[in-house]
């Protein structure tokens, strides 16, 4: 049968030559073995674990701002309970005719500018900090399509693109069936402790970069370059999805960023450098500065 000529002999070539072609494609770097972090959860109404300080300033300013609403909440609320039963028809015949009252009117004023310089107090540092972009460790270039995402290690002179997963080719990948819609076949990795800056743009109409769980998120903009920046300190696996309506397959562009050890990067750096043969990390390419 090795040798046979037959025509379902052919077939069975065709297809194990299809199979070798499947084979070599698995031979993409991956890294295996993290558990997923950055997830919506079933049923979930809070944030994904924060895995950056940038996260981690945003979902303490949004408990923060939560105390504040919640405050402003009840004190309106009882002031309309308090008018409506002290002063209404019934029991307030005779209504007041004044049109001023100089010192409530300072008091309604003043107060919520303090609370506003308050906010800002705290806000203004986490928007100057998510902006001002650090000087990188390792520089990635993403571009948005419709509908995929293309990831460029800039320093490494390679590049690929990072398609949806079928939900019969999850478990190939290391996924399981939650994980549909989120998971895609190449990943981002990057190393704890690193900052990584991303360089945010789209080739054909916007699209939006963003990993909850790091406290990023930027819009590609076809012939602009945007910046985002973060620095992960924990290892997992982190999902994003598109988050510019871009067209019709718009929920099926969906973005992984694999958070692995020092060690695991370099060594993932060295076989993707092989795979998409891009600079090897022991040339050191010129640079105008
Ligand atoms: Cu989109």
């Amino acid at each position: 049968m090795r040798f046979a000529t037959s025509l379902s002999g052919l077939g069975a070539a065709f297809a194990s030559s299809l199979l070798a072609g499947a084979a070599v494609a698995q031979q993409v770097p991956v890294v295996e073995g993290l558990e997923v972090v950055g997830t919506p959860r079933p049923g979930g109404t809070g944030f994904q674990p924060a895995a950056t300080d940038i996260a981690r300033d945003t979902q303490w300013l949004d408990g923060m701002l939560m105390y504040i609403i919640t405050g402003i909440t009840i004190f309106v609320t009882l002031l309309l309970i308090w008018v409506l039963i002290r002063y209404n028809h019934r029991r307030n015949k005779v209504p007041a005719r004044f049109t001023h009252n100089s010192p409530l009117e300072i008091t309604w004023t003043v107060v919520p500018i303090l609370i506003l310089v308050f906010i800002g107090a705290f806000s203004l540092p986490v928007l100057f900090k998510q902006q001002e972009i650090p000087e990188a460790d390792i520089t990635i270039k993403v571009t948005g399509f419709q509908w995929y995402w293309g990831y460029e290690y800039v320093d490494h002179g390679f590049s690929f693109e990072s398609f949806m997963l079928a939900r019969d080719e999850l478990e190939d990948y290391g996924y399981d069936q939650s994980d549909f819609l989120l998971a895609t076949d190449t990943a981002v990795v990057v190393p704890t402790g690193a900052t990584v800056v991303m360089q945010v743009t789209a080739a054909d109409v916007i699209h939006s970069w963003t990993i909850p769980a790091f406290g990023v998120k930027q819009d590609a903009v076809p012939g602009r370059l945007a910046e985002l920046w973060f620095n992960a300190d924990r290892e997992g696996i982190y999902f994003g999805q598109c988050s510019e309506l871009c067209g019709k397959d718009h929920a099926y562009m969906p973005i992984t960023v694999k958070v692995v050890s020092p060690e695991a990067y370099r060594a993932w750096l060295d076989s993707a450098i092989e795979f998409y043969a891009g600079t090897p990390r022991s040339i050191t390419v010129a640079s105008n500065d």
